[in-house]
């Protein structure tokens, strides 16, 4: 690929299914640089702090830059005929079924569609599933049950035109940024604007919400068929709507009316006050919009909790009308994308059902294929079970890290181990999942691949390269294409380019259609070379009829019905709310998982970066003070965390937004960067009945202290290859590597320690400061005027600025003076200590800004214009609101 170093190329963002637009500019130098594309319509302009952040990702470490069969180098050829042969054997010695791919929402959709169609046409099994059963099923199956397709009716603009948003399970300022973005600006404009937010803790989401409900785990199907009983009790449902629209009202009422407000209370653990407040701000706003994400999706009564919602919607007629609608929003870049090409295990293609005869007939005829998956394949998490147990002999895993991401993840890895044959495409050389596969294929990255994706709003937007192909690697779409021509299918998967696939999707997407299907984007189907390359983001749908026929194009679905169930109504759920407790004696805690603001999943890109590793740079859990003093804990002591599958070891951290009797813990952290940090490794494999998505937001669990004898915090030029310590989290910095450590025992030979950790050679200069008594040891490493590492050993959490210490990697120590003081008594004393970042754009510590919150800084503007923070990007901007608020209140006190 030719680079034309002027030029911005037009692409998408890789993270959260905002889909934001990016412009990427390679300089003449090879330095990339991005900002937000001001013409995109999800973002004008806007980027988080990831977005902005993306440049400092994209480097070749540790990428895996050629195949590799049982661990050693190998060529295109030879591996892809492995994988071909041996998929080929397996499913004719034990049938189709004895195969899966277990993909993900992070594939653009030609990669997608190519994958299921292999899958399901040719192999003739339905065996493919994906990550995004861990994240979008409930939606996906709520939408269904409601509405016969799986449909997100609104756009991004309701939101801002809305009088209520009413934010369910979404931590939008963290995990949908832009979005959040988009409302603040609004309600700066339009104070009359109401957020509540419904979340069992007090995420920096609630810096935006006029009303928190910190609701009891669990507790939305109560809460949302408590207030279905309330619209229909306080006359404030659209009749017209519903006998027009909808059928099944009545019985939706009469199953809600069994729980009154006593009941609801007792079920969310908010009092009757709190619930009658938020119901007549609901009952009193025709423009509301009901955002939910992974609080109501993750949950064993997700599909529930969904359709209890749209219930609500349904019945006041808000829905796909100007500023109201419930409203998924999904988590990965590409969720939708893989819901249209039917990546999901129990769908076909194109919104079309496995279930129905004249759909398979239908994609039969139009893939000219063989065979057909007859019935739904296995499900994310009985799949892993169907390896467990043999069934499934033969795995192929694309662009997801199922051995930290799926629940009961150790269980999931022993399975991985003992599966005959496990092939794992990806752009990583190590990863937790990896690492146990027969064969390795190298994938290329964002920014050096092509393809579609579609977002939250249904708009489809192009990822376009701007960086060669770094080694052997190879796009998602053509090692599909390539192991399904080697398999026999030559004629099916002979695609001369992208544009063709794409192509393809949208034909199909429009074939015998007929508006019997809401995804339809038959007017792309006829897209060329030229077309394709130029394609600007557009929203679906798109059927052939729309380019023909002048006139406005659908922008929101089923404000006038119109819903794709066999007599156009959309269906209510009659829904009962249960109650179940899951804690014992023995796991009295509730454990609630997901995201930090700064880092993306399993860290993969996010860990490369200096600035988004300083924002959390280790893991943790958030405990309520009442219930750290009941377990003995202090802030930043080292806790474990145990269920009856594992444990994981991270930091406490004391905080009152949490709720009493249940932690939060992210997510993110894998083998790569702790020494037990795999969450996942706690978590349960029970799943939502309809959806079959796992309840990840709802485990018991135990919480103790780790009594550790010594804590310790390092800096390193080069990574540890080892880190032989009972807790240790690594991240990345500007220098090299900051480390984490605590240690079960304090006798240890700690230059040895230091040594093995900096990887420092013998003739390395080492000076140390050693008070044994007191537990202190201090130990630098110097190479000619650099320092390759230093070690602050303590009784108790270490005390040393970590921003100072990292710092130091990169400044010139030329002097023994300059090198004695950073194992001097104090070190880094007289530079204060920046404190935990918060704007990680401009690397803005905490502690400054309390400093200038102390020094008559009021207004988040205010603190921009004394320290920048929060100017650039804004994802910061809740946080420094808290600061502020917080200190201020003090400061009162
Ligand atoms: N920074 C960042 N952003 C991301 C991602 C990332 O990894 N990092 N990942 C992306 C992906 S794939 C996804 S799916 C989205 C997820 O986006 P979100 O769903 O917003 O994020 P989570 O942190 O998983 O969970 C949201 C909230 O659900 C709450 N919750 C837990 N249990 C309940 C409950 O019973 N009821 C209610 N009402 N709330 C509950 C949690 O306390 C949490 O604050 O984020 C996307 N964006
Ligand atoms: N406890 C708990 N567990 C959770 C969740 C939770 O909230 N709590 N959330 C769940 C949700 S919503 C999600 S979406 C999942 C996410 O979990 P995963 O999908 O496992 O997480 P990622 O780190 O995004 O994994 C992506 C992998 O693909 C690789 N990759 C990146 N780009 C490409 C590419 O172009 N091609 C290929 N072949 N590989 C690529 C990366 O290196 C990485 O290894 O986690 C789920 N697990
Ligand atoms: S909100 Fe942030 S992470 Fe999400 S698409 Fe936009 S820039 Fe990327
Ligand atoms: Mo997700």
């Amino acid at each position: 690929m030719e680079i034309d170093a002027a030029r911005e190329v037009r692409t998408t963002c890789p993270y959260c299914g905002v889909g934001c637009g990016v412009l990427a500019k390679v300089a003449a130098d090879g330095q990339v640089s991005v900002r937000g594309d001001p013409d995109h319509p999800a973002n004008f302009g806007r980027l988080c702090s990831k977005g902005s952040a993306l440049a400092e990702t994209i480097d070749l470490d540790g990428r895996l830059l050629h195949p590799e069969i049982d661990g050693r180098r190998a060529g295109w050829d030879e591996a892809l005929d492995r994988v071909a042969a041996t998929f080929s054997r397996t499913i004719a010695e034990h049938g189709p079924d004895s195969v899966a791919f277990y993909v993900s929402g992070q594939l653009l959709t030609e990669d997608y569609y190519v994958a299921n169609k292999l899958m399901k046409g040719f192999v003739g099994s339905a065996n493919i599933d994906t990550n995004s059963r861990l994240c979008m099923a409930s939606s996906v199956a709520g939408h269904r049950r409601a509405f016969g397709s799986d449909t997100v009716p609104g756009t991004y603009e309701d939101l801002e035109l809305a009088d209520l948003i009413v934010l369910v399970g979404s931590n939008l300022a963290w995990c949908h940024p832009v979005l959040y973005q988009r409302i603040a600006a609004v309600r700066e404009k339009r104070p009359d604007m109401k957020v509540v937010l419904v979340d069992p803790r007090r995420t920096m989401t609630a810096d935006i919400a006029d009303m928190h409900l910190a609701i009891a785990p669990d507790g939305d199907v109560a809460l949302f068929t408590g207030l279905l009983a309330y619209l229909g009790q306080h006359n404030a449902v659209d009749r017209g709507y519903i006998s027009a629209h909808t059928a099944g009202f009545g019985q939706a009422l009469f199953a809600a009316s069994k729980l009154d407000l006593a009941g609801v209370a007792a079920a969310t653990d908010l009092s009757e006050d709190e619930i009658v407040r938020f119901y007549s701000l609901f009952t009193a706003t025709a423009r509301t919009v009901t955002v939910y994400s992974q609080g109501v999706n993750q949950s064993s009564s997700g599909t529930d909790k969904v359709n209890a919602i749209i219930n609500c919607h349904l019945a006041t007629g808000r829905i796909g009308k100007p500023g109201a609608g419930p409203f998924s929003v999904t988590g990965q870049p590409n969720a939708m994308g893989g819901r249209e090409v039917g990546g999901l295990a129990n769908m076909l293609a194109a919104h079309m059902e496995i279930e129905n005869p004249e759909h398979r007939e239908r994609v039969q005829r139009f893939w000219n294929s063989p065979d057909i998956a007859e019935k739904p394949g296995l499900k994310a998490v009985d799949m892993f079970k169907a390896v467990a147990d043999g069934r499934i002999k033969a795995l192929w895993i694309m662009a997801t890290n199922p051995v930290d991401s799926m629940p009961d993840a150790d269980a999931v890895e022993a399975a991985i181990k003992a599966c005959p044959f496990v092939v794992v495409s990806d752009v990583l050389a190590k990863t937790d999942t990896i690492r146990h596969a027969h064969v390795r294929l190298p994938a290329t990255a964002w920014g050096e691949k092509d393809g579609t994706v579609t977002n939250s709003e249904r708009r489809i937007s192009r990822q376009r390269s701007f960086l060669p192909a770094p080694g052997e690697a190879r796009p998602d779409w053509w090692i599909v294409a390539e192991v399904g021509k080697r398999i026999g299918f030559g004629e099916a998967f002979s695609y001369s380019s992208l544009a063709k696939i794409f192509a393809e999707h949208a034909a199909l997407s429009g074939f015998e259609n007929n508006g019997e299907r809401d995804f339809d984007i038959g007017a792309y189907s006829g897209v060329d070379e030229e077309d394709y390359h130029a394609l600007a983001p557009f929203q679906w749908p798109a059927s052939s009829s729309q380019k023909t026929a002048p006139g406005p194009s659908i922008t929101r679905f089923f404000a006038d019905g119109n819903f794709y169930t066999a007599d156009r109504k959309a269906r209510f759920v009659a829904i009962r709310a249960a109650t179940e407790s899951r804690t014992n004696p023995d796991y009295p805690l509730i454990l609630n998982t997901g995201r930090v603001r700064d880092h993306w999943h399993t860290m993969t890109r996010t860990g490369k970066s200096p600035r988004l590793s300083q924002h959390i740079a280790e893991p943790f859990v958030e405990i309520h003070p009442a219930d750290a003093q009941r377990y003995g804990i202090g802030d930043a002591d080292i806790v474990r965390i145990s269920s009856p599958r594992g444990e994981v070891l991270v930091r406490a951290m004391i905080t009152s937004r949490q709720r009493r009797g249940s932690l939060f813990a992210p997510m993110h952290w894998t083998d790569q960067f702790a020494a037990k940090g795999r969450l996942d490794s706690l978590t349960a494999s029970l799943t939502d009945p309809v959806s079959g998505q796992p309840a990840l937001k709802h485990v018991a669990v135990r919480l103790e202290k780790f009594t550790a004898k010594a804590f310790g915090f390092a800096v390193t030029r080069r990574r540890p290859e080892m880190i032989d310590a009972d807790y240790w989290a690594a991240a990345r910095c500007r220098g090299g590597w900051r480390i984490e450590l605590a240690f079960a025992e304090a006798e240890i030979n700690w230059t040895g320690f230091a040594q093995s950790l900096f990887g420092a050679p013998p003739e390395t200069e080492m000076l140390a400061y050693h008070d044994r008594d007191a537990g202190q040891h201090r130990i630098a490493a110097f190479d000619d005027k650099h320092l390759a590492g230093a070690l602050f050993v303590a009784p108790g959490p270490v005390a040393v600025s970590r921003g100072w210490a990292a710092q130091q990697l990169e400044e010139v120590h030329a002097s023994q003076r300059e090198r004695f003081r950073i194992v001097a008594g104090r070190a880094g004393a007289e530079r204060p200590d920046a404190g935990a970042i918060v704007c990680s754009c401009f690397g803005v510590g905490a502690n400054q800004i309390v400093a200038a919150v102390t020094a008559g800084c009021a207004t988040v503007d205010a603190i921009g214009g004394a320290l920048k923070a929060g100017t650039n990007c804004g994802s910061c901007r809740a946080e420094i609101r808290a600061i502020i608020q917080v200190n201020r209140f003090q400061a009162a006190e």
